[in-house]
């Protein structure tokens, strides 16, 4: 088994909700558990578009999916939610993001591991310190050295309504 950690983002049709359906559908995952779920976060948007804000949060799977499968079941959550495909950074009902997977590299046409840019996002650093505070990124360093850079990016934790 190997250990996965996953980004989830919504700003689309009630995203609370989305990522929380989410979480659920990461659960059933054939030959996947799911370890940690981290409280939800509203982010800023870090794009180009207008847009509105993101909630975000982090997962932590134990699983016997390659990362390539793994990515493939990802991409079929994201469909079954609605997600439409267009420009980068365009506002999405889900997006499920494999950060990392055991200490492993990978560069395939298709995944990078490490997420090339999880190190720049606070909206990824501090759901995932919620649920695995000794994360380390392979090839970078202790995620909870890098957040302390990332001061001047927007996030909250999600209050209860
Ligand atoms: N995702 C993006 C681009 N920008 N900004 C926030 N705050 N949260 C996101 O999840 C996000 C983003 C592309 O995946
Ligand atoms: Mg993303
Ligand atoms: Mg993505």
């Amino acid at each position: 088994m190997s250990r996965a950690h996953v980004a989830l983002g919504s700003n689309l049709s009630s995203p609370r909700i989305q990522i929380a359906r989410a979480f659920d559908a990461l659960e059933a995952l054939p030959g996947t558990r799911l370890l940690a779920r981290s409280s939800l976060y509203l982010s800023a948007p870090i794009s180009e578009i207008p847009q509105p804000d993101y909630v975000n949060a982090a997962a932590l799977l134990e699983t016997s999916l390659s990362p390539l499968d793994l990515l493939d079941a990802l991409f079929a959550i994201e469909a079954c939610f609605g997600r439409v495909r267009s420009l980068p950074n365009a506002p999405r009902t889900l997006d499920l993001d494999l950060l990392l997977y055991d200490d492993r590299f990978l560069s395939d046409d298709r995944l990078k591991i490490p997420h090339p840019r999880m190190h720049e996002r606070l909206f990824v650093l501090l759901p995932l310190l919620e649920i695995d505070p000794d994360c380390e990124i392979p090839g970078i360093g202790r995620a909870a050295d890098l957040i302390g850079a990332l001061g001047n990016q927007t996030i909250a934790k999600v209050t209860p309504c």
